[in-house]
């Protein structure tokens, strides 16, 4: 099997993607936007990076934003998304998305629209629901979280985690916020060093989140990285969002290959495949490109993913014997 097929095929699983910067462009026209709003939202993919790039990024989300206004586009959006990744052979889908009040549309509204593409969904796809936390939006974090926290009583067979995202360069970690999420059964994740911010990724890392997200600026600071080294948490690595941003300077120097050097946790991941122009199967070629993985590693580290998804055990099993049934009909 050529190597660009196999990451094709290969029975992927995605633990970092936001629903709102995951649309296609198809989806996008499908939803509504003028080509011109699409053109602006997929601006980032054509750009030379630089430092100012991510704090950019933020406003392309607008356009998707203003195209899910109310719960039949949300819906449809949340479709359309999980048919992309399953049309790229993921297996197991982890999305991400922030509960946003509209004119049309409360949070409670906008959480069941996901919820029930998901389990309205009759692909051969796992869709778990994570609910991200916008740091950028201080006002409502207490009561954001309450909404959370109802919704996953509601619905605790889709909804598995929390997520802390949003512009890092507004706003900061509040531990106690995310223990409540905690206490309440869901798994956390956050965005952890996207920029340089050592005091704040010392709070996350005394958190202990169960996974975070970028990890960009880790190595920054040896007092970091050492306490990093002693949690072992593992690394949503998103690679061409890195690059596309500016806050990595190329593929060849991202921070990715201290993980592969020193054995540590990693997957890769997408996090918004709409804006930045890629698949989950681009990002495994990409990988192999730049870091030397063969085809086995990109097998072993899927296999090691399983255990960093917030999946029931009975899931777990279950994906565990698709990679291996894949691999023996495979023969390699
Ligand atoms: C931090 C990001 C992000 O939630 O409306 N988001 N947060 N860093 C990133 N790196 C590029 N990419 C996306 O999806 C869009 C939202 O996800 C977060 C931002 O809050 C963005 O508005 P949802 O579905």
């Amino acid at each position: 099997m050529e190597f660009e097929q196999f990451c094709n095929f290969l029975p992927k699983i995605e633990l970092h993607a936001h629903l709102n910067g995951s649309l296609s462009a198809t989806s996008l026209q499908k939803l509504g936007c003028s080509n011109e709003e699409i053109s602006e939202y997929q601006k980032l993919a054509e750009l030379q990076a630089t430092e100012k790039t991510l704090n950019e990024c933020f406003k392309l989300f607008k356009v998707a934003h203003n195209a899910t206004k109310n719960p039949q586009a949300v819906y449809l959006a949340t479709k359309y998304v999980i048919e992309d990744f399953y049309n790229d052979n993921v297996a197991y889908l982890e999305l991400r998305t922030t509960p946003r009040e509209e004119e049309n549309m409360s949070r409670v509204e906008y959480i069941e629209s996901v919820v029930k593409a998901i389990e309205d969904c009759d692909k051969k796809i796992i869709v778990k629901l994570l609910l991200s936390i916008d740091r950028s939006n201080n006002l409502k974090v207490e009561e954001n979280m309450e909404v959370i926290i109802k919704m996953k009583e509601k619905y605790p067979h889709v909804i598995k985690g929390v997520d802390f995202s949003g512009n890092p360069y507004v706003g900061g970690f509040n531990p106690k916020l995310f223990q409540k999420a905690r206490d309440s059964g869901l798994f956390v994740t956050l965005h952890c060093a996207e920029i340089k911010n050592d005091k704040e990724v010392e709070e996350i890392l005394k958190f202990r989140p169960d996974r975070i997200g970028h990890g960009t600026f880790l190595l920054s600071n040896d007092h970091i990285w050492k306490l990093y080294l002693d949690t072992n948490i593992p690394l949503e690595c998103c690679l061409t969002s890195n690059v596309a941003c500016g806050t990595t300077k190329s593929y060849k120097e991202h921070h990715l290959q201290e993980w592969i050097k020193n054995s540590l946790p990693f997957t890769l991941c997408t996090d918004d495949k709409g804006v930045f122009g890629t698949t989950l199967s681009k990002e495994l070629v990409l990988a192999c490109q730049y870091f030397s993985l063969k085809p086995t590693d990109l097998w072993d580290m899927t296999l090691k993913t399983i255990s960093y998804t917030f999946a029931s055990d009975e899931e777990k099993t279950f994906l565990t014997t698709t990679l291996q049934d894949w691999k023996m009909k495979n023969h390699f």
